[in-house]
């Protein structure tokens, strides 16, 4: 395990020694991921100051109205992605389609990206963060994204909270470093995090027990209410994650009458979230199936996601499993 304090850039160079074969392209990708996150860390702290708050007056394809921070980001990201080299194509939550670098044209990733999830709390300056999957190049389009979860190569996210943490796993464990604004370097603050077995927190947002398809799912709550357990629901999926990926407990975001597929986004949310909690030791299904074994059928499609330690995903399922 590499020693607590070890800058990030160090720990990338000694995974990359680890492997003979490596040609040094995946630590360039993940480097360009780095740098992205420290400028949009930046902008997101100064947020309130720089007039950079407020809505864009436009929507994605998510039907949601786009916040300047969300396109600020998602133009950095693209910018320093494309740039790199690194990635043969970028899909994101902000694009409709996805995108060929000029540069990337014979690279070996491909990466889908969330530049700014949860930016609805960006106003009331509630943690938010980035979410990043990579997977390997396949073929020459969309097919490169139609990939399962269990075939990434690396998966993350950048939580801007009360500290800038980047939390990544390239399926030897997952790893947490933090932002020294001092030095401008993220340190190793959590090596080899893994989930407790169980916990003792559900984060879902019970508004929605009333249009929750699965009945047996409030059954569920109900049976963790009475074992005393306690609910946190920040509703920024990379909060929730982060949390529960420390504290362990269950996340959840089911379907229901007006989500009949779920609200999160399986490439660029579920997927790189479940490979992570995964790595950690932790489940994640859809109440139907692993998440990591879907394959996707198209680049924005969503799923109901719930994740966390494996004794509340096993009660879950109990509960609502097929
Ligand atoms: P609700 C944020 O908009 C987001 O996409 C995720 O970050 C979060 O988990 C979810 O939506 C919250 O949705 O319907 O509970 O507000």
């Amino acid at each position: 395990m590499a020693d607590i304090g070890i800058d990030l850039n160090r720990f990338i160079l000694e995974e990359e020694r680890k492997h003979p074969n490596a040609t040094g392209s995946l630590t360039q990708a993940l480097m360009s991921i780095e740098a992205a996150s420290k400028i949009i860390a930046s902008q997101v702290r100064k947020a309130g100051l720089a007039g950079i708050l407020g809505k864009a007056g436009k929507t994605n394809v998510q039907g949601e109205e786009v916040q300047k921070l969300d396109e600020l980001s998602n133009e950095i990201l693209i910018d320093m992605l494309s740039d790199s080299g690194e990635f043969y194509a970028l899909a994101s939550e902000e694009l409709d389609e996805p995108i060929y670098p000029e540069k990337g044209k014979n690279a070996k990733y491909v990466i889908a990206f969330d530049p700014l999830d949860g930016s609805s709390n960006i106003d009331v300056n509630v943690s938010i963060g980035t979410i990043f999957s990579i997977h390997r190049r396949i073929g020459d389009g969309v097919e490169n994204f139609l990939q399962e979860g269990y075939k990434q190569v690396a998966a993350g996210y950048i939580i801007y909270g009360s500290s800038t943490m980047f939390v990544f796993s390239t399926g030897n464990g997952v790893n947490g470093f933090t932002l020294d604004p001092s030095v401008g370097m993220f340190l190793l603050s959590h090596p080899d995090m893994k989930l407790p077995e169980k916990g003792k927190i559900y984060s879902i947002n019970e508004a929605n027990e009333k249009k929750w398809i699965d009945e047996n799912l409030k059954k569920f709550i109900d049976a963790l209410k009475d074992e005393g357990y306690t609910s946190r629901y920040i509703g920024s999926m990379v909060a929730d994650v982060h949390r529960t990926l420390i504290k362990g407990g269950i996340f959840g975001y089911p379907a229901d009458k007006k989500n009949v597929n779920g609200k999160l986004r399986l490439l660029y949310e579920a997927s790189p979230m479940s490979f992570l909690i995964t790595q950690a030791g932790g489940k994640a299904t859809t109440g139907k199936e692993d998440i990591l074994n879907i394959k996707p059928h198209e680049i924005h499609q969503r799923v109901p996601v719930f994740l966390g330690s494996k004794k509340e995903i096993d009660q879950l399922l109990s509960f609502i499993g097929s």
